[in-house]
């Protein structure tokens, strides 16, 4: 039988595919493009992944491109198709967009019908590493595969002899290789840790090779865009700093050689060197779980060798988001997360009606933030530009989450995960644990609040916040 046919059949799938790219390749924005706009067209439809040699091809919904690349402080135009039977709609997870090009479908926009196209317009603010997704119905939506790596490219570039990037999925199939739909919008999931695949893949790849030289610096940029399943990458043997988390730059790299943990939706980028002495291919393995799987390789070009001697790296230019200063905050507000699996939730607010446990397991909801089970009417808060924010987030589940804030990026507060002064616009936070995240207020609209394990934000865990011109 065919080695991928055993990984897959064992549910130890494991792959990644790589998009590798010489930095002298890239092309960055010039004094002439400057003037431009770029424009791009993203389609929404049906693909398929041929990763079993002997099976038919596996069916996924794409946005039609392996990597989106956008150029920092240049308008972008781009257009979404939508060829899908489904509506749809698309957020740039960690873009400082304007609220209206956010993406959040029922809050800030109507979602795309099938067959229609919408033409999002922003200027990407910050160079770095982000990701598209959908965000309508999006449980089921990302399951299916919708969504894609987005990069803006610094405007000088990063000295490094490679940009690899790591895209980490995992997919819930059948035994006939085909998406496990009637799984989808499983309560005891929703309830629990989420939905998790059984097959690992990088870049839709299954183990895929990163070609480097031995001696070589690689920028990484790893991104975990599974709906719910906590990721983590060993990194054992190897020299690496944490240059950017979220797309956005440390002020000094961080080194770091332990096991590096990516919850849904958070973005690493990582300077890497190949050591001198590799031949061959080396494995890069996931241990998030209690599985360790090779999840890619790198592959040492033959032959090859570079510079042996190494300084640490220079740390990314600065993006210009606002960093919240210290003193007293002008707004405060507490989130207390509650419900779940374990959690004694007895009641909660859904639709403004009161709902006992088992009415709101009804209607689908699992969760509350401060008593309410889904978007409520009002803001957890309202905010002019520019305020400075505090909100206190107090998990009181047996479960951990992953907290995105649209349109923002907050420093955190009492967490011991993260290195301080570190950007972010989704954070870890495990069972029991309170941390406190602190932004500026950006651009006006309603910015959604949400666990990206997505299936808690179906469940009911989501609020959004409201800034002011
Ligand atoms: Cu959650």
């Amino acid at each position: 039988m065919d080695v991928k046919r055993r990984a897959f059949l064992r549910l130890a799938g494991t792959g990644i595919c790589a998009l590798p790219l010489n930095i002298s390749g890239l092309v960055y924005a010039s004094q002439e493009a400057a003037a431009k706009v770029q424009k791009k067209l993203i389609t929404l439809q049906p693909e398929q992944a041929y990763w079993f040699s002997q099976s038919p091809p596996t069916d996924l919904w794409a946005m039609g491109q392996n990597v989106l690349r956008l150029q920092q402080h240049i308008p972008a135009e781009i257009t979404v198709r939508n060829r899908l039977p489904d509506a749809s709609s698309v957020h740039w997870h960690g873009m400082r967009v304007p609220n209206d090009m956010d993406g959040a479908s029922g809050l800030t926009q109507q979602a795309i019908d099938p067959g229609q196209a919408f033409t999002y317009r922003f200027t990407p603010p910050d160079a770095g590493t982000y990701w598209a997704h959908s965000h309508h119905n999006t449980y089921e939506q990302l399951a299916r595969g919708l969504c894609q790596p987005l990069v803006v490219e610094e405007s000088t570039p990063y000295p490094a002899d490679h940009d690899h990037l790591l895209v980490l999925d995992d997919w819930r199939l059948n035994s006939t290789g085909q998406l496990d739909l009637e799984s989808l919008g499983s309560m005891h999931e929703w309830s629990h840790g989420g939905r998790m695949g059984n097959l690992l893949t990088v870049n839709r790849e299954i183990t895929p090779r990163l070609p480097v030289e031995a001696g070589s610096r690689t920028r990484l940029r790893i991104l975990n865009t599974a709906n719910s399943r906590i990721m983590a990458l060993e990194l054992n043997g190897l020299q690496c700093w944490i240059i950017a988390k979220d797309g956005q730059p440390l002020t000094k790299p961080l080194k770091t050689n332990e096991s590096l943990t990516i919850a849904p939706a958070e973005r690493y980028d990582l300077t890497v060197d190949i050591p001198t002495d590799w031949q061959g291919e080396q494995p890069i393995h996931e241990t998030g779980s209690r599985t360790r799987l090779a999840g890619a390789f790198w592959q040492i070009i033959p032959g090859s060798k570079q510079r042996t001697e190494r300084q640490s790296p220079q740390p990314l230019p600065a993006n210009p988001v606002p960093v919240p200063g210290e003193g007293k905050p002008d707004h405060h507000a507490q989130l207390l997360m509650t419900g779940g699996a374990m959690g004694g939730l007895r009641s909660a607010i859904y639709r403004n009606t009161p709902m006992s446990a088992q009415k709101l397991s009804v209607n689908k909801q699992a969760w509350a933030f401060n008593g309410v089970a889904n978007l409520p009417d009002k803001p957890l808060l309202s905010a002019r530009t520019g305020a400075t924010v505090e909100i206190e987030i107090v998990n009181d589940t047996r479960w951990p989450h992953g907290m995105h804030l649209h349109g923002h990026h907050f420093q955190l507060r009492g967490s011991d995960r993260y290195e301080p002064g570190m950007l972010h616009d989704t954070a870890l936070m495990e069972r029991n644990e309170n941390l406190t995240i602190r932004f500026k207020a950006g651009l006006p609209g309603k910015w959604l609040l949400h666990c990206h394990m997505i299936e808690h934000q179906a469940a009911g865990m989501v609020t959004w916040i409201e800034v002011t011109a």
